[in-house]
């Protein structure tokens, strides 16, 4: 396993150029899209298949929408009219709980699928953040787990095939956040759902994961850093390590070389707009140190310097829910969205993989 994942070809933006592919017609027709609703599949069972009519964003296509057992995975897969030929998968952000948006991709010509990995979230966030559906349901934590995206993905070419009469030539998947951390749990355990992966800051180790983020809830508990204060100390981050990287252009390209002392923004007065109290400076050293155990081994990292007002700090540090997305290759270079509605945490740059050669 290993090797295969050292083995994976990184491409930065890979997938942008992919999406990028002019559409290859491949159409289906209205009368196509209602028949899928009897369509037999393991442990699957379609609740609806649904004509949508062209808006704005979309173009036309046919909409299903299906349970896989043996829990309860929801699932929403997306065919268009004028198909490229191509299936694309988006992930989701947080503890999912909600069928992620890949509309921008349906607007390209791909063939989408998108699943809440088993369980319905209430709250902030399409109830991203709620986690009580885990308890005493070993199989909502398996379906979150690892099991979700595959066998979505496999009803979704299932369902493909039968629409088109051929399945997907090729199949793609895109998540941020806890989507990246899905990313890389199908490139371990199912490298032949996807011929492309983006695993956007991932969201992996989960046990350790959320051992940092215990370890912050905790630093901040009594002394918070307020919101308004992230930009300051991102722009004495900058202004300290900046040039570390050999370019001042206003980033820290490596911010695991930046040792940055929060104490030179200490208060010489009260407290102020532009300044930071000495218990926000010990907060602000626990969550770039990040959690240790009770020999002082790191577990895992602490929140990288170089981010502060623009890397999830306002949500995860500062507890401001945020509606900003986890942002993707992309993304950033094409508009296509996977919808990860939780802000990553930027303990990972974005990576894509190409788990078999083109
Ligand atoms: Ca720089």
């Amino acid at each position: 396993m290993h090797r295969r994942i050292s083995s994976v070809v990184v491409l930065a933006a890979s997938l942008s150029i992919l999406l990028a592919v002019a559409p290859t017609a491949q159409a289906a027709s209205a009368s196509q899209c209602s028949p899928l609703s009897s369509l037999q599949l393991s442990q699957t069972t379609i609740s609806r298949a649904t004509w949508q009519a062209a808006t704005a964003s979309v173009p036309q296509h046919c909409r299903v929408e299906g349970m896989i057992g043996p829990g309860t995975i929801g699932f929403v897969v997306q065919l268009p009219t004028s198909w490229n030929g191509r299936l694309y998968h988006a992930g989701g952000g947080g503890y999912v709980g909600f069928i992620p948006d890949a509309s921008a991709a349906l607007a390209k010509g791909y063939a989408t699928a998108a699943t809440d990995t088993g369980h319905k979230g209430t709250g902030p966030l399409d109830g991203a953040l709620d986690a009580t559906w885990a308890l005493n349901n070993p199989q909502a934590v398996i379906d979150f787990g690892y099991r979700a995206v595959h066998v979505t993905t496999t009803t979704a070419k299932a369902i493909a095939s039968a629409y088109y009469g051929r399945g997907p030539k090729r199949s793609y998947f895109e998540g941020c956040s806890r989507g990246g951390g899905q990313a890389l749990m199908e490139a371990q355990r199912f490298p032949g759902d996807f011929d492309g992966i983006v695993a956007g800051a991932p969201a992996f180790h989960w046990t350790e994961f959320m051992q940092g983020f215990n370890w912050d809830s905790r630093a901040v508990a009594a002394t918070p850093i307020p919101l308004e204060k992230l930009p300051l100390i991102e722009r004495a981050v900058t202004k300290q390590c900046d040039a570390s990287d050999g370019l001042v252009d206003g980033l820290v390209q490596d911010p695991r070389a930046c040792r940055f002392e929060p104490a030179v923004l200490r208060c010489q007065g009260a407290d102020a707009p532009d300044c930071l109290t000495m218990a926000q400076i010990e907060a602000l050293r626990e969550v770039y140190a990040g959690p240790a155990n009770s020999s002082g081994r790191r577990i895992t990292p602490g929140f990288p310097a170089g981010s502060e007002s623009n890397g999830g700090w306002d949500v995860w540090i500062s507890g401001v829910p945020s509606r900003r997305r986890c942002n993707s290759p992309s993304r950033t270079s094409s508009s296509v969205t996977s919808s990860s509605t939780i802000p990553a945490t930027t303990h990972s740059r974005s990576i894509s993989i190409r788990t078999r050669p083109s």
